[in-house]
């Protein structure tokens, strides 16, 4: 497949589409914050998924302008949404960025544009890294500290399944911990044997302890079943996502979710 010119053209032409996954609190299921995410609708195949493009626009860099159109897309979506409901309605929006984004000299000034431009709040914003991103060495470090100053919130991605999770989380200016969902898979599973239980809660119980020592937020990620949510809810996790929660949706959707909770 040709992705790579295809995606250029889907760029300029408005193919490509930003969609809100809602974050939410388990004790209630208030919405907390969104996870942008990018959909494209080609105008032949359907809707392409981002497991496929995403890689073809890392390899030809248009994951830049990508990128920074997702990002200003949010922006401006989560500061109509503060507008609309308020400003502690949604205290949160997440945006995913590749490794090629932080090392782009401009994405500094892309994020600061994107701030300003939309009125948003830099503490609004969270910026989802993944860990074998965020280990790129000294370039990357450096803006993700800058990102840090400016007030803008950094989330790992993922977290758990990259190399060297815990000396990362000290060194990384991190807010949040995004426990990956292969951690969520199969915890709710009680075949009456505690120890094998236990050992499929492991790392999610690591990772919330961890989490607490450092200071630091979490979201477990992949919530598929309440009895999910209940395990999460008992080993100390408060914010979830997934299917079972809410499932990724247009802004308009959103919009009705934060009606209803007003
Ligand atoms: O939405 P879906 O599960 O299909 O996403 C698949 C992958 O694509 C996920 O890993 C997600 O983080 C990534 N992804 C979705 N939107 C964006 C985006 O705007 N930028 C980047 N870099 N990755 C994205
Ligand atoms: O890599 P990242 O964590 O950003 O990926 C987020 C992706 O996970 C999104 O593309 C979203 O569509 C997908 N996703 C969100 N919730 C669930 C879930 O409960 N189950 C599965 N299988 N995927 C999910
Ligand atoms: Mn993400
Ligand atoms: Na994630």
């Amino acid at each position: 497949m040709q992705l790579g010119g295809e995606l250029r053209r889907a760029l300029d032409n408005d193919e490509l589409q930003v969609v809100y996954q809602p974050i939410l609190r388990l004790e209630d299921q208030r919405v907390t914050g969104v996870e942008a995410l990018v959909r494209w609708q080609h105008p032949t195949r359907g809707a392409i998924r981002p497991a496929e493009f995403i890689p073809a626009a890392e390899q030809t860099g248009l994951i830049v302008p990508l990128g920074r159109f997702v990002l200003r897309e949010a922006c401006r979506q989560a500061a109509a949404w503060s507008a609309e409901f308020g400003p502690d309605a949604l205290p949160e929006a997440g945006v995913n960025v590749s490794a090629r984004q932080l090392h782009d000299p401009d994405f500094v000034a892309d994020v600061a544009a994107a701030l300003a431009d939309s009125g948003l709040p830099c503490e609004r914003l969270v910026l989802e890294v993944t860990e074998s991103a965020v280990l790129r060495g000294q370039q990357v470090s450096r803006t993700l500290f800058e990102l840090d100053r400016m007030g803008i919130r950094l989330a790992l991605d993922d977290f758990g399944t990259g190399e060297s999770s815990l000396s990362l989380l000290r060194a990384f200016p991190a807010t949040i911990v995004k426990l990956d969902k292969s951690f969520v898979d199969g915890i709710e599973i009680d075949d009456g044997q505690p120890a094998a239980a236990d050992a499929r809660r492991a790392v999610a119980r690591a990772v919330i302890q961890l989490a607490h020592a450092l200071g630091l937020a979490t979201v477990a990620e992949g919530v598929e079943s309440p009895e999910q949510a209940a395990v999460l809810r008992e080993l100390g996790y408060t914010l979830g996502q997934g299917y079972h929660l809410a499932q990724p949706m247009t802004a308009e959707d959103v919009s009705r979710l934060l009606a209803r909770q007003r």
